[in-house]
């Protein structure tokens, strides 16, 4: 039935003449009607039937290619319309942004055609997503190439914006044929509100088998003919007179009203029917519709009864009335009928059959969906539009999650709109200024623009972000002072500023050169080093020295630091002040090392390398001592690049060298010594009776968190630590974390590379990458999954595989519980339920987000930390057992990083089919009514 309305109206849009034309044109000039794929320069053209302007749509999106269907499926009669389309083979969400001019709304009637016609020659039609907004509206299912597929919903607007986004679900390439834009009056359907649209499921007048619409209806809906079930089943009447319409709600066009079916005797019912449509997105839609009745013979004696599969839904006698429009509809939705049947029964005292004259059914559409919040939405829209960022960047910024625009953060409130949290601008070829609109991101915690070509000098603005945690400016072309109050804020620990004004470091070659000391050393500063070039340096320095000693011989027995290298290389842009800008690394002689270490009396830990010896400087200090065995599996390469690593990079949260021995038969680094010992322990090993509490847990996570970041972010070229693990974060005395063995670090090149490919597999089994195992290529991702392991292991308590019975990963265990909202079953039950519900889901969802299967898809350590502070602050404030800054609230009630939302609804349908659920009103001019439901 649907495609031979369809089919009717495609010829309704070829045929001119077919309509009566009045004289007004454009009588309604907020009607927009584009005709998708036109070309750029085409000034449009007026429809023959309705003398409505048609326009192009080039100045509705910026992305698609137009083409024209193929000429097999060209008719003479169809209308202009059909002959372009537009698709969009890039991206996975393309989108049309329209302004109705004028202050009509917020309802409108949004309608758009798809035709195939093979414009693709590739014979194959797709199905794809159409969204209203941030709204799933439905799913375009082309059959049939010559198959037009009309899809309309009537609306709320929000913001006076309407945005129609058609999403790529991998079954085809979605395109567009036309789209039109009908304001409505505030007061037409009055089941549409904020939170409900209705999509047209059919809008049928009886008794005709003309169209009708624009002008005749003033609002441009289209009134297709319903089909006849049989002949002589149905009788059609009509009159020349006009039918009167005073209902507010529903302004049927007297056209559709003149004319009407009855059944052929007054014995026989009226009967007619549609099947409800099962969608993918929600299971069972609900339904609304309404009936139209009016009287068309004078003093007629019509009385009937209105059933819904077989129960009465409207609990009078109908007797419309003469020449005048009477509704009756649903004002709630009805669920739970794969069928809906509608019959009209005589009563027994009337002598003419019922009368129906036309019928409007819709699905219910849920538009609960909150886009972004506006200001956030027009910055993040300016910065878009002044760097031309070539990404994903259409449609709403942060809604629907799924379609998140790539390098923005997002928070996602229990209640109000998202906000922009974060912009990873990073390498995205930016030029120019800094743009003023990052300071109106009033919510932004991290903004990274580093390695752009930004110029100019840094703008005040940026200085008004309250939340900023994190700027990072480096490898631009910025010139000029940091604004004071950035600075301000990045002295007192609030804010960690990277910035540096020399981007070339990288690319001129002489990057090995420790950088000179500058004036203004205020600004913590990193700097580019290949790491190749200071292995070189490192080893030759270790070899002079190891050379010179040999020669003075063992004369001292003291244990004296010596200062003899001073690595000035890197410096640490860490909010701890008190971590030195320098490090001072000592070297040791075996000898040495044998007095530290009492003669190796103590073993404190055992690797792969050899064993970890307890030890006291001569000033009392202890430390561990890592001394690598003969037997060693571990090569004197990764002993040394660990010890490069260390001699160089410094940050609270990655373990402290002291000093290291090499001389010809030994190699040792003597770090600080870790108390504690590793986490794995408290999790699981020795230290398991004294139980972590949920906020040292978040702490510990966070810590290790930004000592991975620091390892990606801070150091230059960036460095992958290949082996993040529960036994590789030591914790001291004051249960502060730092992550410990280096030997499989690896650094990417200096040149913007992706990915770095390595020969053989290293890691630890269960904490391995997915597309590490498969492929061998490293990217900072791969310690992001390892990271969400150990993540997992904090929340749990349990170990990386589980053996219940089968072998399963933590990753599996732990989604299955929470896929059930299950977050108690996943609590490692030894913190006896001491912790921030919120808090643990969040963490939760953050683990598993990096463990996501495609790298992409896992955030950044930046993220982590920032997500992890959050959860942080969320146990802090059940501590302290006080309320919670609202605004903060906000951002971290539902976790941006988790798909698992426990505020999640039971959206099954209601199955109850008791006599309320086809609970109908009535609007009409109804004398006989003296109780029941009557609206106005
Ligand atoms: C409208 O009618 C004119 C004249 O019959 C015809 O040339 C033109 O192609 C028609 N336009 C459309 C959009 O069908
Ligand atoms: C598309 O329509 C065809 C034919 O009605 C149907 O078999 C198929 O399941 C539909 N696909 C989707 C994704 O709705
Ligand atoms: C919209 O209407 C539905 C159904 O009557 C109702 O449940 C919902 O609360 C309404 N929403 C608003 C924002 O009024
Ligand atoms: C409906 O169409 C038929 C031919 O298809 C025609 O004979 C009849 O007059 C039409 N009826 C109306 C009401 O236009
Ligand atoms: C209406 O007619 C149908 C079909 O004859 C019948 O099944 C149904 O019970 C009738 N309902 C009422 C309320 O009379
Ligand atoms: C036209 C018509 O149906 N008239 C009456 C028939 O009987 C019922 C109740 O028995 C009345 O409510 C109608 O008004």
């Amino acid at each position: 039935m649907v495609a031979r309305w369809l089919l009717q109206l495609v010829l309704l849009l070829g045929l001119a003449g077919v309509l009566q034309v009045h004289g007004q044109v454009d009588k309604l000039a907020s009607f927009i009607t584009i005709d998708c794929g036109l070309p750029e320069n085409s000034p449009g053209y007026m429809d023959n039937v309705t003398k409505l302007r048609a326009t192009g749509d080039a100045g509705f999106t910026n992305t698609g290619t137009n083409h024209n269907i193929s000429t097999e499926y060209i008719t003479p009669t169809m209308g202009w319309t059909w002959h372009t389309v537009r698709s969009f083979p890039i991206g996975v969400r393309n989108c049309y942004t329209i302004n109705p001019v004028g202050s009509a709304g917020p309802n409108y009637l949004i309608r758009a055609f798809f035709m195939y016609g093979n414009y693709d020659g590739l014979d194959s039609p797709p199905i794809f997503d159409i969204y209203l907004g941030v709204n799933y509206w439905k799913t375009v299912n082309i059959t049939a190439a010559d198959m037009p597929l009309i899809v309309e919903v009537i609306a709320y607007v929000y913001g006076g914006t309407v945005q129609v986004c058609l999403v790529n679900t991998g079954s085809g390439t979605p395109f567009i044929t036309s789209l039109a834009l009908r304001p409505l009056k505030t007061t037409l359907y009055p089941q549409v509100n904020a939170t409900q649209g209705l999509v047209l499921i059919t809008r049928s007048s009886f008794g005709t088998n003309k169209t009708v619409r624009y002008p005749d209806d003033a609002y441009d809906r289209v009134w297709l003919p319903w089909t006849k079930p049989h002949p002589d089943e149905w009788l059609e009447i009509s009159t020349a007179e006009n039918v009167e319409d005073n209902l507010e709600s529903f302004e049927v066009p007297s056209a559709v009203m003149r004319t009407a079916v009855t059944s052929a005797n007054a014995s026989s019912p009226v009967r007619f029917s549609w099947d409800a449509v099962r969608n993918a997105n929600y299971h069972v839609p609900g339904y609304s519709w309404m009936l139209y009745f009016a009287e068309l013979q004078k003093d007629a004696v019509r009385g009937f009864y209105i059933t819904t599969n077989g129960e009465l839904s409207y609990p009078h006698v109908m007797t419309p009335a003469y020449l005048a429009t009477d509704a009756v509809f649903q004002r709630k939705p009805v669920h739970g009928f794969d069928r809906y049947e509608i019959s009209l029964n005589a009563t027994a005292n009337s002598t003419l059959p019922p009368i129906i004259n036309a019928v409007e059914v819709f699905s219910v559409l849920p538009t609960t969906g909150v886009p972004t919040a506006a200001q956030d939405v027009s910055a993040v829209t300016a910065v878009r539009d002044k760097y031309r960022v070539k990404k994903n960047w259409m449609g709403d910024p942060c809604a629907p999650r799924k379609f998140a625009w790539d390098g923005l953060s997002c928070g996602y409130a229990l209640s109000g709109p998202p906000t922009v949290k974060g912009l990873n601008l990073s390498s995205m070829g930016l030029s120019g200024n800094i743009s003023s609109s990052f300071g109106d991101l009033k919510g932004l915690q991290y903004l990274d623009l580093s390695r752009n070509n930004l110029t100019g000098s840094i703008p005040d603005t940026l200085s008004q972000l309250s939340s900023l945690t994190l700027l990072d400016l480096t490898r631009n072309r910025l010139t000029g002072e940091i604004p004071s109050m950035l600075l301000k804020k990045s002295q007192d620990g609030f804010l960690t500023l990277r910035y540096d004004n020399n981007p070339d470091l990288c690319s001129n070659g002489n990057s090995c050169v420790p950088p000179k000391k500058k004036s203004n050393s205020m600004v913590p500063v990193y700097v580019a080093i290949p790491i190749v070039a200071v292995l070189v340096i490192v080893l030759l320095l270790v070899l002079l020295m190891c050379m010179r000693r040999r020669r003075q011989g063992t004369a001292s027995n003291s244990i004296k630091p010596q200062n003899e290298t001073r690595f000035t290389l890197s410096h640490s842009w860490n909010r701890n002040k008190d971590s030195s800008l320098q490090l001072n690394n000592q070297r040791f002689t075996y000898e040495e090392i044998k007095v530290i270490t009492n003669n190796f009396q103590r073993v404190i830990g055992q690797g792969g390398f050899g064993k970890v010896y307890d030890g006291f400087l001569e000033n009392g200090t202890q430390v561990a001592v890592k001394l690598r065995s003969e037997s060693s599996a571990q090569g004197v390469q990764e002993f040394l690049v660990e010890a490069q690593t260390l001699a160089k990079i410094h940050h609270k949260n990655l373990v402290t060298m002291i000093g290291y021995c090499n001389d010809r038969e030994h190699l040792a680094l003597v770090y600080e010594y870790m108390s504690e010992g590793a986490l794995h322990e408290h999790l699981r090993g020795r230290h398991y009776d004294t139980t972590l509490t949920w906020a040292q847990r978040l702490r510990i996570a966070q810590e290790s968190a930004q000592g991975l970041e620091y390892l990606h972010k801070g150091c230059n070229p960036p460095l992958i630590h290949r082996d993040v693990k529960t036994s590789n974060i030591l914790l001291n005395a004051n249960l502060e974390a730092k992550i410990a063995d280096f030997g499989l670090l690896k650094a990417f090149n200096c040149d913007d590379d992706t990915h770095v490919s390595t020969a053989r597999l290293v890691g630890t089994h269960g904490y391995i990458a997915p597309e590490y195992l498969t492929t061998l290529q490293l990217t900072n991702k791969t310690d992001v999954y390892s990271f969400g392991v150990v993540l997992l292991e904090i929340v749990t308590g349990q170990p990386r595989i589980l053996n219940n019975p089968e072998p399963s990963s933590i990753t599996k265990w732990v989604q299955e519980r929470l896929s059930q909202g299950n977050i108690e079953g996943v609590v490692d039950a030894r913190m006896h339920g001491e912790h921030d519900i919120n808090s643990v889901w969040k963490a939760a969802g953050i683990a598993l987000k990096c463990t996501e299967q495609t790298p992409a898809q896992r955030p950044t350590m930046t993220e982590v930390v920032v997500q992890l502070q959050e959860c942080l602050k969320l146990e802090s404030v059940r501590c302290k057992g006080g309320s919670m800054d609202p605004e903060f609230y906000m951002a971290s009630g539902s976790d941006p990083f988790s798909s698992y939302n426990r505020y999640a609804t039971n959206q099954s349908a209601s199955t109850s089919h008791s006599n309320d659920v086809f609970e109908v009103e009535r609007l009409g001019r109804v004398p006989t009514m003296t109780t029941g439901p009557v609206a106005r």
